[in-house]
């Protein structure tokens, strides 16, 4: 990790402009009764999770451009990963994808334990193929042959026994089956293989775990995909039982869809267990955090906020490709925007929101959410991250420690190279 000693001086440098700016948000959320406080300590218990896959380069179908020292193992990953927490201290875990990060359990706990890290869910890959003995090319969990459906829900089970072993408590499935060409499968049949296979995992699920069925409108398949939308998620979910949960990618929906109100109603079902935060442009850019639409983002804050009473229990996870920065520059920057959208939301005056909405003051009520949305709460973020050992500017510390170059000295090589074939 990087040197206490570089965070120290680093911090100092910072430290009494901090200050300055904390006190004078403090008298300013004073004057609206707000206490600056109770948001910083809600900050400092806000987590995410960063995905093992987010810390290596991204790429697109056409190349990809590795920088130096890319982590080559989950290991590295897992460094990587300690980086990144140790200097915001809001991604205290890490979602691993198997088989890309198999590893022996034992291994990968006592290295987990060694950078004070932990795991959040777990995440199986049926879209690409491995080396097993079945090809996923025409599809996995619904596939219409019983031995890839069997060998599909085999490698769902076999991620739960490494997670169980872990100490993660959640399975995510994704798969990207479904038809690039209308008639090329009979999409109730295999939804009906899809559920039949979805059963068998929920069979196996250890009794305090999860299973978040993940969404997506298409891509790998470009005609239909079987678990396109959120209907289908949640037909599922109230399907298998209890323990089933809805997770919610950014990025999985088509352009303009309202998200916060699939948020909104996933919460009134009681079946909402999980995020992928990214932001999106076009499609599943998988782009950073509260880069494109950070409105959006608020406003997927305020209807979680909202439900706070309820005591939802939610597995909040990045999900990024990182192509042209530093994997781990941009995932220290997401996971403080994804808890920058939170204390924003937090701060939204709920009571006098409610006064509008019976009003029917639609000026006044969108002038609330936006009220909370203009508040720079950036010194409550530092402030946060300074009491809890953190980076009061993390990307600056991580330049100054020069932890890319200190590993690129120590890690392979890696070449870049075409994506697939365009
Ligand atoms: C699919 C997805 C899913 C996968 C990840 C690599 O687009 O969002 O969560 O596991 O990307
Ligand atoms: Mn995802
Ligand atoms: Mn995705």
């Amino acid at each position: 990790m990087i040197s206490n000693d570089i965070v120290t001086d680093q911090n100092a440098a910072r430290d009494a402009d901090l200050n300055a700016d904390y006190d004078a948000l403090g008298a300013r959320l004073s004057r609206s009764g707000t206490d600056i406080e109770t948001l910083t300590e809600k900050a400092m218990r806000f987590a995410v999770a960063v995905p093992s896959w987010g810390t290596g380069t991204g790429g697109t179908r056409f190349a990809r451009f590795p920088g130096a020292g890319e982590p080559a193992t989950i290991f590295d990953k897992l460094d990587d990963c300690g980086v990144i927490n140790q200097l915001t201290r809001a991604t205290p875990t890490v979602s691993l994808h198997i088989p890309w990060d198999k590893a022996d359990p034992d291994d990968l706990l006592a290295k987990a334990e060694q950078l004070g890290l932990g795991f959040d869910a777990m995440n199986s890959n049926t879209f690409s193929d491995t080396g097993d003995a079945h090809s996923y090319k025409f599809g996995s969990l619904s596939h219409v042959s019983e031995e890839t459906r069997a060998q599909a829900v085999e490698h769902n089970l076999e991620c739960i026994e490494i997670g169980r072993r872990i100490g993660s408590k959640a399975l995510t499935v994704w798969i990207g089956d479904g038809s690039n060409f209308p008639g090329q499968t009979h999409m109730g049949r295999q939804f009906e293989r899809y559920l039949a296979s979805m059963k068998q995992i929920y069979a196996g699920l250890p009794e305090d775990w999860r299973l978040f069925s993940e969404h997506k409108i298409y891509e790998p398949a470009f005609y239909s995909t079987v678990v396109q939308d959120w209907g289908t998620s949640l037909l599922t979910a109230q399907e298998l039982g209890d323990k089933a949960m809805c997770l919610v990618d950014l990025g999985h929906h088509a352009p303009n869809v309202n998200i916060e109100m699939i948020v909104s109603r996933l919460i009134h079902a009681g079946k909402l267990g999980g995020f992928h935060f990214n932001d999106s442009k076009y499609g599943d850019d998988d782009l950073d955090s509260g880069t494109i639409e950070p409105y959006r983002l608020f406003l997927v804050w305020n209807e979680l906020v909202d439900a706070e009473p309820r005591g939802l229990n939610l597995s909040h996870m990045i999900d990024q490709s990182h192509n042209v920065t530093d994997p781990i520059e941009s995932l220290m920057i997401s996971a403080m925007e994804i808890q920058r959208a939170y204390v924003q939301a937090s701060l939204v005056d709920r009571e006098a929101l409610t006064g509008y909405q019976q009003q029917n003051d639609a000026l006044m009520a969108s002038a609330t959410l936006r009220a909370a949305f203009r508040t720079d709460v950036e010194p409550i973020l530092q402030m946060a991250r300074v009491r809890a050992g953190g980076a009061i500017d993390p990307v600056a510390t991580y330049r100054a420690a020069a932890y890319r170059a200190a590993v690129a000295a120590k890690r392979p090589e890696v070449l870049g190279g075409g994506g697939g074939i365009v």
